[in-house]
């Protein structure tokens, strides 16, 4: 009955906004800023209600990463790290459209004793909650606060200004019971890092000025952290562009979405930075590209991005692999066959895809969304997935974290200082370097160099792994994008009938030609994706499947 009294009262004052229809999409809610208070206060019950039901701390992330500073949006950490369990979405979106306090309360009474949730308040339990640097940030944030309190027992703790990944690590952290402030999450990185380098074959030749990277920080919370984690760091040089203290708009003309989409130079780079390194970080630093400015005269660039991390990361894993598995001090050959997994969606430029099953790696397809490629990598002993858009990390068993660890025991008594003690090694820096809560662009940036030191290469080299297949995006607007149904990990349309025919006819006039269409997860619009042999051939399939969108 207080419960019911609770809910009612804080409820009152976060009226919903009228007219509009919300829906926990890919990413959680997003919206403009000025109408997320009602929602916001809302997941954060639901997100109380969920750290009770399973009895672990949970995550609430106040952030629309790339989009436009106006916006803002919330999703849910799970006890994992990971994204919020899919079978609560539905219940997410009945919760955000309630329309009014009496409605809202009987659908969480309802919905408590659906899922045997005990709300006595006996044990109490902990929702971790930050946000990006959003001005909208802050009161978003008070608001979910008061949704925590409504449910007794509940108790919020605010985290300030984080990345989104360093939540979900935090998340992560405090349910296995280890050290989980920001600050060990900066000292687990920077010391992982540290050991790839020292783990170098021919001894850690640091990187000197003349090799620095240039991070874009998109005017975002990851030009900020990357500051203060750069100060922790031995063997790198990073200069950080576009950390939002110049003045800079947030995700306006730079940032990782933008690199990635426009294939152009982002605000705050130019000619002095031709051939260098340089990396691009999204709004909340859950995404990383890397990109080369090739010559002085052109605002083009050459993107290195999420599908050529992946390769990259996918190389090296597959090395210290084989270096570990040949029989050479220690018979590793013990009955386990360590099952490694890459996962792509149909966004992959299938360069990469070829080059990655040349290289003999299984590779597998899922729908566009974070939590449809985590949760098919989880299945792997070592699962490594990525969306082109920069986004991805690799998880590691518990399994295989187990039999890694034996094999160090082993080779650390037999073989001390071996190439497959070193092999052994570096697979256990990486499984705490990269986060495997979700992607991570700090932990991303990290790894990359130490890869790149470890084999020796430049950025040119990496991107020449093989040469992308010229491709076009292009979203048509429409009425009802859930009009279009899709299968097979979005490559096939179902509904309406008749388009997949028409887009399999288009696509046959082009050599090397791939096209497909999709709702998109995140704005009202049909999304075409088309790949060819030329660029005036993927344009002229993009435009021409376009045209049957419309
Ligand atoms: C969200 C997804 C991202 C996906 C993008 C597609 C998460 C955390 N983020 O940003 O993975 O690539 O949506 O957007 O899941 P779209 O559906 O509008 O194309
Ligand atoms: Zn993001």
């Amino acid at each position: 009955e207080d419960q019911r009294s609770l809910l009612l009262s804080s409820s009152s004052r976060f009226p919903p906004p009228q007219g509009v229809k919300l829906s926990y999409g890919t990413a959680g809610f997003r919206a403009d800023a000025s109408i997320l208070q009602s929602t916001v206060y809302r997941v954060g019950i639901l997100a109380a209600l969920r750290a009770v039901k399973t009895q672990s701390v949970i995550g609430l992330m106040i952030t629309a990463s790339h989009n436009k500073v106006s916006d803002n949006g919330i999703k849910v950490a799970d006890p994992s790290g990971g994204m919020l369990s899919q079978d609560w979405e539905p219940f997410a979106d009945t919760l955000a459209n309630a329309c009014d306090p009496q409605q809202l309360v009987q659908l969480i009474t309802d919905f408590v004793e659906n899922e045997n949730i005990t709300l006595d308040g006996a044990k109490s339990v902990e929702i971790l909650v930050a946000r990006d640097t959003r001005p909208s940030g802050e009161s978003l944030l008070e608001a979910a606060k008061q949704g925590i309190c409504s449910i007794i027992g509940a108790v919020a703790l605010d985290m300030g200004i984080l990345t989104t990944p360093t939540l979900h690590w935090m998340v992560r952290a405090r349910n296995k019971g280890v050290k989980a402030s920001e600050i060990d999450y900066f000292e687990q990185l920077s010391s992982s890092f540290r050991c790839l380098l020292e783990l170098i074959p021919r001894g850690s030749d640091s990187r000197n000025d003349a090799d620095k990277l240039v991070v874009d920080g998109a005017n975002g919370v990851g030009g900020e952290k990357l500051e203060i984690l750069k100060k922790m760091l031995n063997g790198l040089v990073i200069e950080v562009r576009n950390s939002g203290k110049e003045g800079g708009v947030l995700n306006e003309g730079v940032g990782a979405d933008y690199v990635q989409k426009e294939k152009v130079v982002p605000c705050g780079f130019g000619s002095q930075d031709v051939g260098i390194r340089c990396a691009s970080l999204d709004g909340d630093a859950d995404r990383l590209v890397y990109f080369i400015l090739p010559s002085k005269s052109s605002r083009k660039i050459e993107l290195v991005d999420g599908d050529k991390i992946l390769s990259l990361f996918a190389v090296f894993i597959k090395e210290q692999l084989s270096i570990l598995n040949k029989k050479r001090n220690v018979n590793v050959n013990d009955g386990y066959q360590c099952c490694l997994g890459i996962v792509q969606t149909a966004y992959a430029n299938g360069a990469s895809t070829d080059y990655l099953k040349q290289l003999g790696l299984e590779v597998i397809f899922t729908p566009t969304g974070v939590k449809y490629l985590h949760e098919k990598a989880a299945q792997y002993d070592i699962g490594i997935y990525f969306e082109a858009n920069g986004h991805g990390t690799i998880l590691f068993s518990e399994q295989f974290l187990r039999w890694l660890e034996a094999k160090i025991t082993e080779l650390s008594d037999v073989a001390k200082g071996s190439e497959q003690h070193k092999a052994a090694l570096r697979l256990l820096a990486v499984t705490e370097l990269i986060n495997q809560a979700v992607g991570d662009a700090l932990s991303g940036v990290l790894l990359v160099e130490a890869i790149l030191q470890h084999m020796g290469w430049s950025i040119e080299k990496w991107s020449k792994l093989y040469e992308d297949l010229p491709s076009r995006q292009l979203k048509v607007k429409v009425v009802d994008r859930t009009a279009v149904v899709t299968a097979n990990a979005e490559t096939v349309v179902v509904t309406p009938p008749g388009i997949q025919e028409a887009i399999n006819a288009e696509t046959a006039k082009y050599p090397r030609g791939r096209c497909f269409i999709r709702p998109s997860g995140t704005e009202d619009v049909i999304r075409v994706y088309a790949e060819a042999s030329s660029e005036n051939a993927a344009d002229s399939l993009a435009n021409s499947v376009a045209k049957l969108v419309d």
